[in-house]
């Protein structure tokens, strides 16, 4: 089936102006956060449904968890698992979180506007392709490692530096590939292969990866280094104030998407942040 988009022309930063917030819906069992809440797809749907009525400007689709420790999950299951959801979704603004070629494309032709990749084109050689035909949006984002082992004792000569020149590096790969580079963010990936403190370096300083030019998506939400920060170094996960307090620093930092589970209060506060910034 020839892949029909109805959105050519509108670069990333137009489609989605600072800041926009991105719903997460997992339809998984094992999410870090919300793991086995929306693997029923009436269920995502409804969930999905309700963050754009909250003010989402998009709501991310994924099959697979990425928590550290998890496992791959292959492809028949994360279709199985995703495409009910984006199947029912019309009309809603979709992004799909996939590493897949099969994935991605599947979605895109039932609408999907964004792909959403944590490998930033190194998982599948065919995904580059399968973007670059649609005009899909495209995020691509920093991990060290794999989500098996990517927390086993990360190290970097300067994480800021080094998570910076890998984006620019993917940046350049996906140009190459034919992407067009205005339909591009980047993401340094938080909790992908990064201490605590390496997290929230990346915030304090992420007017240099801003400085590449392009859009920068931050995804804190509920993450365990807001949970380690508050005090338990065996946190699993973050509270939603805390996820809200990252996420209004990062924007005043320079984030555009914002990669969130709690869509109201992300919105709220940062109507309020943009008011008092602006
Ligand atoms: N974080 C997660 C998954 N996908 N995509 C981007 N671009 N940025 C992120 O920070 C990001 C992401 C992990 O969070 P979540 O989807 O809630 O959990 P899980 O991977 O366990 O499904």
């Amino acid at each position: 089936m020839p892949l029909t988009y109805p959105r050519m022309g509108v670069s990333i930063e137009q489609r989605f102006p600072r800041p926009s917030v991105m719903g997460v819906v997992n339809v998984t069992p094992d999410s870090f956060s919300d793991g086995g809440v929306n693997l029923e797809p009436d269920k995502a749907v409804a969930t999905a449904r309700r963050m754009v009525e909250e003010g989402a400007a998009i709501v991310d689709i994924g099959g697979e968890s990425t928590r550290p420790g998890a496992a791959g999950v292959a492809v028949d299951e994360e279709l199985h698992r995703v495409m009910p959801v984006v199947e029912q979704l019309g009309g809603v603004p979709v992004s799909i979180d996939t590493s897949k070629a099969e994935v991605a494309r599947r979605a895109l032709e039932l609408g999907a506007e964004l792909v959403n990749d944590v490998t930033a084109l190194r998982g599948e050689p065919g995904l580059a392709d399968v973007v670059a035909g649609s005009g899909a949006y495209l995020c691509l984002m920093h991990m060290r490692g794999e989500p098996r082992t990517m927390q086993a004792d990360p190290r970097y000569d300067d994480v800021v530096s080094d998570v910076t020149a890998f984006l620019e590096e993917r940046l350049a790969f996906a140009v190459e590939a034919g992407i067009d580079e205005e339909r591009v963010c980047l993401d340094p990936g938080i909790g992908f292969g990064k201490t605590v403190e390496q997290n929230f370096e990346l915030i304090r300083r992420l007017d240099e990866l801003v400085a590449l030019g392009r859009p920068v998506l931050i995804g804190i939400s509920r993450k365990s280094s807001l949970g380690k920060l508050l005090g338990d170094p065996a946190a699993t996960t973050g509270s939603v104030a805390a996820s809200v307090g990252a996420a209004v620093a990062a924007y005043e930092r320079g984030a555009t998407i914002l990669r969130v589970h709690d869509v109201r209060e992300h919105v709220e506060a940062l109507t309020a942040a943009q008011a008092a910034l602006a």
